[in-house]
């Protein structure tokens, strides 16, 4: 077994604890059990949240993988609007329970926030047990795209609570900076089915082995690139962005970056987190505060973006892991990715901000 307990050369992270060598198989369980062992104060139940998220995981994509077999895609049946005024899928729905289920079954939390439901939900205790986290999520990001089989994901995140565990949860165990997420991820329902998550100590990937049903590490310690040629953002809003916004994408296509956009912000990130580049979600005149949530997509990404070595700003420039959310449902802008390109793009706003239009 190798000892791989020391800063890699390549990013300077601690692997948390010997990993085996050669090429055995490293599963997700094994991973999270083993990393426990690096808190002080672990007591087994963020273990135990990480893992019901991974089996919460390992259903959705069954159902993702055969939406185009059985008739569960489209609109569901006599569905409003969700929390946020967006159309509720019938796979969000089927994900939002999946996840609550496996959350509640273990009672390893104490309250679940979710993008479907307006309100918390409380988590009544297993066997007596009073649980000190949280968890939110946004079960299926970019749900719309289910229909044309392009990559969803999950978006996960987790805090300890700030309210007396013998009592209920509050909203306010919610509404916390993102710096205080005590772990976040996302799983990537792709070509293959990934599983991305950081405790706050570097960024592993554990990728869907279907033939074992098990997620096995393949992404370790992964650190993105400080610069990137790709930009994703939707360029069909151009107009409908501030000056300061349209320069800077002027300049990208000067620059001749490549414009990827999948519309899936999960799938969008994950491909900037490994080959670099920047991602985009300014005010518009529809979203004069931005589209994306703060607390279930902001937040989770930024935190595995800053852990690989990336930045992530909302555009009046302040870092996003720092803001003080106001409402369980926020929406925020956001600029996140490499970190030269976000600072590149923080130089464009401060120099074009201040120009009268
Ligand atoms: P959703 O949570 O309702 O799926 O919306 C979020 C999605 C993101 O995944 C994606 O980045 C964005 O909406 C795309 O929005 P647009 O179609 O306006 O470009
Ligand atoms: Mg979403």
């Amino acid at each position: 077994m190798a000892t791989s307990a020391k800063k890699t050369p390549e990013n300077g992270i601690a692997v948390p604890f010997a990993l085996p060598g050669g090429n055995r198989i490293v599963t997700l369980d094994e991973f999270i059990i083993r990393s426990e062992k690096d808190f002080d104060y672990a007591t087994g139940e963020l273990t135990g949240l990480l893992r019901d998220i991974g089996v919460a995981a390992k259903i959705i994509n069954r159902e993702v993988n055969k939406a185009g077999l059985v008739n569960i895609i489209g609109v569901a049946d006599g569905s409003s609007d969700n929390a946020s005024g967006d159309k509720q899928q019938k796979l969000d729905v089927y994900a939002n329970e999946k996840l609550i289920e496996c959350l509640k079954n273990s009672g390893e939390c104490c309250a679940i926030a979710s993008e479907e439901n307006d309100d918390i939900i409380q988590v009544p205790p297993v066997n007596s047990k009073k649980s000190h986290y949280v968890v939110m999520f946004d079960p299926l990001d970019g749900s719309s795209n289910i229909d044309v089989n392009i990559s969803v994901g999950t978006i996960f995140a987790i805090y300890r609570r700030k309210s007396d565990p013998t009592g209920p949860a509050t909203v306010d165990d919610f509404l916390q900076a993102g710096s205080k997420q005590v772990a976040a991820g996302y799983v990537l329902y792709g070509t293959s089915t990934i599983l991305v998550y950081t405790t706050g100590r570097g960024v592993n990937g554990f990728t869907l082995d279907p033939s074992i049903g098990e997620f096995c590490l393949s992404h370790r310690n992964m650190r993105m690139p400080e610069d990137g040629q790709f930009y994703s953002v939707n360029q069909g809003y151009y107009s409908k962005f501030d000056l300061e916004m349209r320069r800077y994408i002027d300049n990208c296509s000067d620059e001749n970056y490549s414009l990827r956009y999948i519309g899936s912000m999960v799938s969008d990130i994950h491909r900037i987190l490994i080959q670099g580049g920047i991602f985009l979600y300014p005010s518009t005149r529809k979203y004069p505060k931005g589209k994306l949530r703060l607390l279930y997509e902001c937040n989770p990404l930024s935190m595995i973006v800053e852990q690989a070595g990336g930045k992530s700003m909302n555009t009046q420039l302040k870092r996003i892991l720092d803001v003080d959310p106001k409402e369980l449902h926020q929406r925020s802008t956001i600029a996140i990715g490499s970190p030269n390109m976000v600072d590149e793009l923080k130089a464009f706003i401060e120099r074009y901000s201040a120009l009268p239009l």
